[in-house]
């Protein structure tokens, strides 16, 4: 009988996630945690049972009929059965809704995030449209469109999956991807009532119930500002695509249960959704929602992909052992997790600073470090997820590279958080626009400060000192650049990255001192010391 080798098992994700579970007990009061806890360990069980399943199925893909049979453009869309599946569960673990619940407080979003961390990589990008309905909700709110969050909201936050509705965000076309300013979609006011005529061409979710989408109202001025956000319902009441066809659903390198069209708009009926001009100031809230979605689910990628090559360095014997007992694979095994927990760290420290926001507790300084933070997690742990997922693929030797391994899908996928929702570049430009409005690297330097104000163990000192050197060397080349706008923008991803780190780091050790203090837990200062010595990515 020759050998085969033992595949690598995930077992329920909440329950055997020890990051997780030590930075809920720290970040939420026992009470609130014991509440929720029958909704992780649920989702935690779902996230096993999906992956053992696609193991043995063949990954399925959304399909697009255009035409009956008689010639009636019928433009049909059919989503596989993971999304079929992941929709109502959704619903029912409010993926979306327990972000705006006010029972825990500021503490919904971090509820929330901790969902779905869990759910991402199950759900085959089911995150997606939630990313962008959490996001459609918050941009609607900010509004103070009144009449358009009573219609709207009760279905983006029902917790019934048969009221429950998914968004779009309709902005990217073929003339204005990163610089939406050359976007061509025009809106005319036509018999009482604004239509949109134009090409959209990345279109997640066209299966969503509603989108939010940039216009340009006919005569009004050219450039950003002279756009308009408006809100639309695709179909009608028996399902008919209202002035709208799908010309095709995008081949793409990775989420590909993920139906993404590139659409045609003509005449389609739409509602204002804040005035007739400023569109990407009124969809910026959504904007800052998905991104912190995007560095959340990056995070969670991580997670899944440690997780398997974790265990596979058990199972996997070599050179007269396991791989987890080879000095070098298990160096290389603790660098990741090193990288992961910090990322970890910074990304739902974004989310505890939007639940206080949004929540209207939030300081100035509160508000500016959410402002600054969210650019610089969804950047980061961006391009770290496509960094892990890769190594990971590598911890597997050629069968890394084998497609029913389950492994290539994560690296593909992974491809996709550096990209959308704005590129590594865009995110670092924003970095510098924020920082212009929200006082400057003294904001992150003044956080850091008040973070290693509370650690106590001596472990840590070496943590905060790399911390501190990294984003006061930073702070200094950005001010020496400061009157070079060219310099500073050729510099600006370098800087971005710089204070990512810096700033992670620094909220690892934070936890990684309570971990220590409460929980005799070691193994987080392990991970931020480890962390603390390697050098960027
Ligand atoms: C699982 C995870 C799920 C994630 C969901 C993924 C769904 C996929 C759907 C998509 O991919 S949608 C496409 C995403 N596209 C982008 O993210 C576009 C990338 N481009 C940018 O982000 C640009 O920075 C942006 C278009 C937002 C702005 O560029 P402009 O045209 O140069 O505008 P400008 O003049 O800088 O900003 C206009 C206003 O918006 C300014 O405010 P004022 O009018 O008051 O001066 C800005 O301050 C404000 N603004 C821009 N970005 C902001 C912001 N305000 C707050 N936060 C921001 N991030």
């Amino acid at each position: 009988m020759s050998f085969v080798q033992a595949a690598p098992l995930l077992g329920n994700q909440y329950r055997d996630d020890a990051l997780l579970r030590s930075y809920l007990r720290r970040a939420l009061d026992a009470r609130m945690l014991a509440a929720i806890e029958p909704d992780l360990d649920a989702l935690g069980q779902f996230a096993a049972d999906a992956w053992l399943a696609a193991r043995t199925h063949v990954d399925e893909e959304p399909e697009l009929t255009h035409w009956d049979a008689w010639g009636e453009r019928v433009d049909r869309l059919e989503l596989t059965r993971a999304w079929q599946a992941a929709a109502p569960l959704a619903a029912r673990h409010g993926l979306v809704a327990a972000g705006h619940e006010t029972m825990h407080g500021a503490a919904a979003r971090v509820h929330q995030f901790a969902l779905v961390y869990l759910y991402h990589c199950a759900s085959e990008f089911h995150s997606c449209p939630l990313a962008m309905s959490d996001g459609a909700v918050t941009a609607i709110k900010a509004s103070g469109n009144t009449e358009l969050a009573a219609h709207a909201l009760p279905h983006l936050l029902s917790r019934d999956p048969a009221q429950h509705w998914i968004s779009g965000q309709w902005m990217t076309e073929n003339a204005g991807g990163s610089d939406v300013s050359n976007s061509e979609t025009a809106a005319r006011f036509v018999d009482g009532e604004w239509r949109l005529y134009g090409r959209k061409w990345f279109t997640s979710a066209i299966n969503a119930q509603m989108a939010l989408a940039l216009a340009r109202p006919e005569g009004a001025a050219a450039g950003a500002d002279g756009f308009a956000l408006f809100y639309l319902e695709p179909r009608d009441a028996q399902g008919r695509w209202q002035n709208i066809t799908l010309d095709r659903l995008k081949d793409k390198l990775g989420t590909r249960e993920l139906p993404t069209a590139e659409i045609h708009l003509d005449g389609a009926p739409a509602r204002l959704v804040a005035g007739t001009d400023h569109g990407v100031r009124a969809i910026a809230p959504m904007l800052n929602v998905t991104r912190t979605w995007n560095a959340i689910c990056a995070v969670a990628t991580m997670r899944r992909a440690l997780a398997l090559a974790e265990d596979y360095a058990q199972r996997r014997r070599a050179f007269g052992g396991p791989l987890a007992e080879q000095p070098l694979h298990r160096a290389t095994l603790t660098n990741l997790r090193a990288r992961f927990e910090a990322a970890f760290h910074l990304s739902f420290h974004v989310a505890e600073l939007l639940g206080v926001v949004q929540m209207a507790e939030a300081s100035e300084a509160q508000r500016n470090r959410l402002r600054l933070l969210t650019p610089l997690a969804k950047l980061w742990t961006g391009k770290l997820a496509v960094a892990i997922a890769s190594e990971c693929c590598e911890c597997f030797g050629g069968a890394g590279y084998l497609e029913d391994t389950g492994m290539p899908q994560l690296l593909r996928d992974a491809q996709v958080f550096p990209i959308w929702e704005g590129t590594t570049n865009v995110l670092a430009l924003d970095f510098l626009r924020a920082l212009r409005g929200a006082g400057g690297t003294q904001t992150l330097l003044d956080a850091q400060a008040e973070w290693h104000a509370q650690i106590e163990s001596a472990e840590l000192a070496t943590c905060m000192q790399a911390a501190v050197a990294l984003a006061h060397n930073a702070a200094t080349r950005l001010q020496s650049l400061a009157k070079d706008r060219d310099a500073l923008e050729a510099q600006a991803r370098d800087l971005a990255f710089a204070f990512a780190q810096s700033l992670a780091l620094s909220l690892q050790a934070r936890h990684a001192d309570w971990a220590l203090r409460n929980e005799n837990d070691g193994a987080r200062v392990a991970a931020a010391r480890r962390f603390a010595c390697l050098s960027s990515i």
